[in-house]
């Protein structure tokens, strides 16, 4: 697949190939990663590169839309099918533009925002001081409660009834359990909010039908096409049929340029895949993988933040362990098991620190990894966790991990061969 690369430049192909060989090897347990089918890998790189579109079928800016203009089409009827929406934009480049072009859909400067507070799960672009967006609006934050950790409905709804916010954000990047979204959307209805719900790491599992979907609910919905839903680096954005014309209107010229229209064919594709009965077991499976790594490192003491997990992924507590989320991640990292330090919520460590790892479930699933496997890569967790500086021990570990993925094949043997 970079045959010419290889050719011209041998240096970059050279650590393509070192990428692969690590991904191959590696058990990557990245909450936000899956590993792109080939079709997305192919379509990603076609012919579509070369087209600059700007505008929407039948209106573009730029001549020479007709093919395009087919997919674009073709993406919009698969898309709607298979989530069930009223209408869909599928022009983001990403998860993150997708929540801005909502925003620039609908909000002026100076409105406000309730969402989810970054450090107790929530997302970077929904409001975080880090972010461009906490500089045009303001914003307010619900969390979790601190027994349950489970989001604290009440508390959004007195926040919401006190600040009238303009727009209220379910969704995040860490939260292990279901939303439920019909009771925010009654607050965001009694408050006069527009309800705008980010399902980036769940996408997969909504649109395979293993979690309920946030649809039927919310004015708009918004996803990256990564994560769970194991497509192209891109996004999306469905909404209701009254905001259609508002939501294409803010996202081009609103807020976007020209599209990618190599990933927009490779979501195509996408969409049609994730209706397969192959998508809908494999993510089936992420959900029983992730509860059974969660119940297999309890057993080990392990505090699994709100006691377990309904979908893809799981947040642990290290504090039990006497150790912290980068020393755990870092010797994780040594024995060949990719996961990523995480903040629990109200915790006492800084976000560099943190006392929490979050542990994904979709890439081992699609490689095949059932529960069996799940309790081989608890047991060596729970083996790293006793001694993670100990190179003797991360050395036996990493020869367990090796020997249990390489069992699992990334790709099918020859993909990747020029
Ligand atoms: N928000 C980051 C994550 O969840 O890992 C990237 O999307």
């Amino acid at each position: 697949m970079i045959k010419v690369t290889r050719q011209t430049d041998p240096e970059l192909a050279a650590l393509v190939d070192e990428e692969l060989v690590r991904q191959e090897h590696n058990i990557e347990m990245i909450a936000s990663e899956s590993t792109a089918p080939l079709a997305v890998m192919e379509l990603s790189g076609s012919v579509f590169t070369n087209k600059t579109l700007e505008g929407y079928p039948g209106r573009r800016f730029q001549a020479g839309s007709e093919v395009a203009d087919k997919v674009e089409e073709l993406a919009w009827k698969r898309a709607k099918e298979l989530f069930g929406a009223e209408h869909v934009n599928i022009q983001s480049y990403s998860g993150s533009t997708a929540n801005y072009s909502v925003f620039a859909s609908v909000l002026e400067p100076g409105d406000k925002i309730l969402s989810m507070r970054l450090d107790q799960g929530g997302h970077l672009t929904h409001g975080s001081p880090a972010n461009w967006v906490s500089k045009i609006y303001n914003h307010v934050f619900y969390g979790v409660d601190k027994e349950t950790e489970l989001i604290d409905y009440d508390e959004l709804e007195r926040i919401a009834k006190e600040e009238k916010p303009k727009m209220i954000i379910a969704g995040a990047s860490s939260y292990p359990r279901l939303i439920d979204y019909e009771r925010i959307a009654k607050v965001a209805e009694e408050v006069g909010a527009y309800f705008m719900v980010d399902m980036a790491h769940i996408a997969g599992l909504v649109a395979a039908k293993v979690i309920p979907s946030p649809i039927p609910y919310a004015d708009f919905v918004t996803s990256s096409t990564t994560k769970t839903f194991c497509s192209a680096r891109s996004g999306m954005v469905f909404c209701k049929e009254k905001y259609a014309k508002i939501l294409d209107k803010g996202t081009f010229p609103g807020c976007l340029g020209s599209l990618m229209f190599n990933t927009m064919a490779a979501k195509t594709w996408s969409f049609k895949y994730a209706a397969s009965q192959e998508f809908h077991d494999i993510m089936a499976q992420v959900v029983v993988n992730a509860k059974c790594l969660a119940e297999e490192l309890q057993k080990y003491g392990f505090r699994i933040v709100s006691g377990g997990t309904d979908n893809h992924l799981l947040v642990v507590d290290l504090r039990e362990k006497g150790i912290t989320g980068k020393t755990f991640q870092n010797a994780l990292d040594a024995v060949g098991i990719t996961v990523n330090k995480n903040m629990i919520p109200f915790d006492p460590e800084k976000p560099g620190v943190t006392s929490g790892v979050r542990i994904g479930l979709t890439s081992v699933s699609q490689r095949g990894l059932k529960e069996p496997e799940i309790r081989e890569i608890a047991a060596i967790m729970n083996q790293v966790a006793q001694a993670p500086e100990d190179e003797e021990n991360l050395k036996a570990c990493k020869a367990k991990a090796e020997a249990l993925i390489s069992r699992f094949p990334l790709y099918p043997a020859g993909s990747f061969d020029d």
